[in-house]
């Protein structure tokens, strides 16, 4: 049953099946620890071989077919489901300096800067929470792709230990993410947990997949990489964090990250071992919440290191790639593992993976 594990999951440094036992050369290569594999969580990847059960109507994009489905409705029908959806503020478009040429994690291509404009949008002002998600999966009977595999990633720190004694293979590069029978968004933390306290905590175990179709339901959509970093910014120029080059001005708390000693201690300086409620932690200069920490944030771009320092408008990614470009960290990012709490930085995941960490918002032209 166990080995059933390694048929779902390898990691991208091996490219191999079957492979938890062997090392990352990529990963343990590196010296500076910040340059390190970080959360680890750029290595959870589903073999291309394992396709989840599609439905007859798979060869309609589930974007499409889940919000073809609530747009054909009248709006006075759609008004339970969309109340407890974000509010969204507007993001006055202009030019900003994207990336940075004292990168944090080079390896990330988080560099060089670059001039970008981006036109104006609309952005969720919180992560999408489980409450929001579960509006959604009641309107439209919508499944995961977690669900659909039946397992995801959870990190070690936050399961119960009957479940982790029942799991004997992790991530060699990253031995914190356990493959997870059961973990999904209604079960965070393996199939012994569940959401009850947790409505108003951003919806994790969502694949990238499931981020474009909740969007698309919602009429909205995901923010590129520009956008969501310029978002991220607040109007500040050049800095590090969205309110500015300090981790904690005045000694506050300024996002929900890691404090102590990765990945065996946490300190929970900032009141939160795990996630936090969304909007726990001030907003930053365009009234956005945990930007950074929390959740890490899917974006629609796909990953690629290089970048031009051509002047972009609205850039978009490359035309196609294997990852997608997730954003601003996680409760779980610590500077010694996972400097990557930061507008600039960055990481991937193939659009099909999922884990205790990463989650989503929506942007969109018009206000919602
Ligand atoms: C989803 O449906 C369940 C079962 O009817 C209900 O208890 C729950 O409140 C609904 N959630 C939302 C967010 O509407
Ligand atoms: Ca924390
Ligand atoms: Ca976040």
């Amino acid at each position: 049953m166990l080995r059933n594990f390694a048929l779902f999951f390898v990691f991208t440094c091996s490219n191999t099946l079957l492979s938890f036992q062997t090392s990352c050369g990529a990963e343990s290569g590196n010296a500076a620890p910040q340059t390190a594999a970080g959360c680890g969580c750029e290595n959870l990847k589903r073999a291309a071989a394992v396709e989840p059960v599609e439905e007859s109507t798979a060869t309609v994009h589930p974007a499409v077919k889940y919000s073809k489905e609530v747009h054909d409705r009248p709006p006075e029908a759609q008004g339970d489901e969309r109340r407890v959806q974000s509010q969204m503020v507007l993001i006055t478009g202009g030019e900003f300096l994207m990336g940075t040429d004292n990168p944090g994690i080079p390896a990330d291509g988080e560099g060089p800067q670059r001039l970008v404009h981006v036109d104006s949008f609309y952005m969720d002002i919180q992560e999408v929470t489980n409450q929001q998600f579960e509006a959604f999966v009641n309107a439209t009977g919508y499944i995961t792709e977690a669900e659909k595999f039946g397992d995801s990633f959870v990190f070690e720190g936050i399961l119960s230990e009957t479940i982790k004694n029942q799991i004997t293979q992790a991530v060699a590069a990253a031995p914190w993410w356990l493959p997870v029978k059961g973990a999904n968004w209604r079960h965070p933390e393996g199939p012994d947990s569940n959401i009850i306290d947790k409505l108003d905590h951003p919806v994790l175990h969502v694949s990238w997949t499931d981020a474009v179709t909740y969007c698309s339901w919602a009429n909205k959509r995901l923010p590129t990489e520009a956008e969501w970093e310029f978002a991220c910014r607040g109007g500040l120029r050049d800095r590090l964090y969205p309110w500015g080059n300090k981790l904690n001005p005045k000694g506050q708390h300024y996002a929900n990250l890691w404090q102590g000693d990765f990945p065996t201690y946490n300190s929970e300086e900032d009141g939160y071992i795990k996630t936090s409620p969304v909007m726990s932690f001030p907003a930053n200069g365009f009234g956005l919440y945990d930007m950074v920490g929390n959740a890490w944030e899917w974006t629609s771009d796909w990953w690629t290191v290089h970048h031009t320092t051509d002047h972009k408008h609205n850039p978009k990614g490359p035309p196609s790639g294997t990852d997608k470009v997730k954003k601003g960290g996680s409760y779980m990012c610590h500077k010694s593992y996972c400097y990557r709490y930061r507008c600039a930085a960055r990481s991937q995941n193939t659009p099909d993976s999922s884990s205790s960490n990463v989650g989503f918002r929506c942007v969109s032209q018009e206000q919602r």
